[in-house]
């Protein structure tokens, strides 16, 4: 899938009138381009009817600072180990976990190319795989950790565990468990923005499965009928549960749904950051611009089960054996990794080297594990308060372990 999505973006011609290739503003560096070597590329565009070429991914992504590349890929760091952390803590069984927790490994270049491009006063609106969009957007270690504990000083005191985790603060507009409804929720926060006359924009991650409702389409329809500063991100990791997404919808790029609203729809390879960041950029300048929504489907892969730790080891990336797909086809994404192939790139261009590396993530494993230690220590919420923020009286007691 990513070659294929490769091969179409040899050239760097513009994309379409209504959405301009991003001004190109020259190499920054020289070793730019030969630093992502591999890794460039991988856009494809749906405008109108015609499927264009993209310019270069790395052209768009020029404009990031050293800074700001090590900040990205810190927190694709930070996103992979929490969420390793996670599963160790689960399989190891010492402490219990509530909720349902559904990891995100394999597709952290989509959200950090993605909120790589926000601004900090920018709004997200997450899904049920959302722990990579909180870490991008700045959530708070320790406390993602104690929510994932059910503990008082978790993100939600221990009431909500993983799925529903915000941050108004930060602009997290939350998780949420259910499907699609991300959509509706991040084209609401836009209307908000437009109402206000603000200049930020509103971003709606959600799944492949999210387009299959009616709050994507009525997201998408007005969204584009009141140019609203939305840009609505599918996360196609080529399954819903255990069923493909071939089997769910007739188009092959969820792109193409963009195009009879005649909103600029692009389908980009989700394990290139910098592709994703280039056109994540273009659809947030577009925007802040006033010019309307954008639509951009990542195609990406998950390493583990859809929920849960099912087959998941301990010192081992990835579940294989699951009976819905190949082992095959799970070694093939894991070649594909999008954390060595940034790791790689950000070598090459002289702002890493192994030891560097090694220190890097020996840090913020050291991070995540200060969080688990934070959650441990954290107490047990009081039951008689589980129903305070809530229309409802009397007690709650956690009851639904993770699985
Ligand atoms: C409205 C709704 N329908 C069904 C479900 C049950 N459900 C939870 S996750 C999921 C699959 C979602 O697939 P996708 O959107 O592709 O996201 P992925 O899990 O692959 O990241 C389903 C059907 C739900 N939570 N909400
Ligand atoms: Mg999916």
């Amino acid at each position: 899938m990513a070659s294929e999505l490769s091969s179409e973006n040899q050239t760097d011609s513009p994309v379409t009138a209504e959405s301009p290739a991003a001004p190109r503003k020259g190499l920054r560096r020289r070793s730019f381009m030969q630093a992502l070597g591999g890794v460039a590329g991988g856009v494809a565009v749906m405008a109108g009817a015609t499927r264009a070429k993209a310019g270069n991914s790395w052209d768009s992504a020029t404009d990031l600072s050293d800074e700001k590349l090590m900040e990205m890929y810190t927190k694709m760091l930070k996103s992979r180990w929490w969420e390793e952390g996670m599963k160790d803590v689960f399989l190891k069984g010492d402490d219990k976990m509530y909720g349902v927790c559904h990891l995100y490994i394999g597709e952290e270049a989509v959200a950090g190319g993605c909120i790589g491009a926000l601004n900090d006063d920018d709004y997200i609106v997450s899904h049920h795989r959302g722990h990579g969009h909180l870490i991008n957007k700045g959530g708070d270690l320790d406390k993602m950790s104690a929510e994932m504990f059910f503990r008082e000083g978790g993100y939600n005191k221990g009431f909500g565990g993983s799925m529903h985790i915000t941050d108004v603060s930060k602009g997290i507009l939350g998780m949420n468990g259910i499907v699609g409804v991300s959509h509706i929720l991040g084209a609401g926060a836009a209307y908000g923005i437009k109402v206000r006359g603000g200049k930020q924009v509103a971003v709606s991650f959600g799944g492949d499965g999210s387009v299959n409702n009616g709050w994507f389409y009525g997201a998408l329809r007005n969204a584009a009928l009141y140019k609203l500063p939305f840009i609505s991100v599918i996360e196609n990791n080529g399954f819903q549960v255990a069923i493909p997404t071939t089997e769910t919808i007739s188009v092959r790029d969820l792109s193409q749904i963009g195009k009879g609203l005649d909103i600029p729809s692009y389908t980009v390879d989700g394990q290139d950051i910098f592709a994703v960041y280039a056109v994540m950029k273009r659809a947030v300048d577009r925007a802040r611009n006033g010019e309307g929504p954008t639509l951009i489907e990542a195609k990406t892969h998950r390493f583990y089960d859809h929920a849960g730790m099912a087959r998941a080891k301990i010192g081992t990336l990835g579940a294989f054996g699951l009976p819905y797909r190949s082992d095959r086809d799970v070694h093939a994404w894991i070649a594909n990794d999008p954390l060595p192939k940034f790791k790689n790139a950000l070598i090459n261009l002289g702002l890493l080297d192994e030891k560097k590396a090694a220190a890097l993530e020996a840090d913020v494993k050291k991070q995540v594990q200060a969080s688990i230690e934070f959650a441990r220590k954290s107490p047990m919420p009081k039951q008689e308060i589980g129903l305070s923020n809530v229309f409802a009286q009397g007690t709650v007691s956690p009851s639904q372990l993770h699985a």
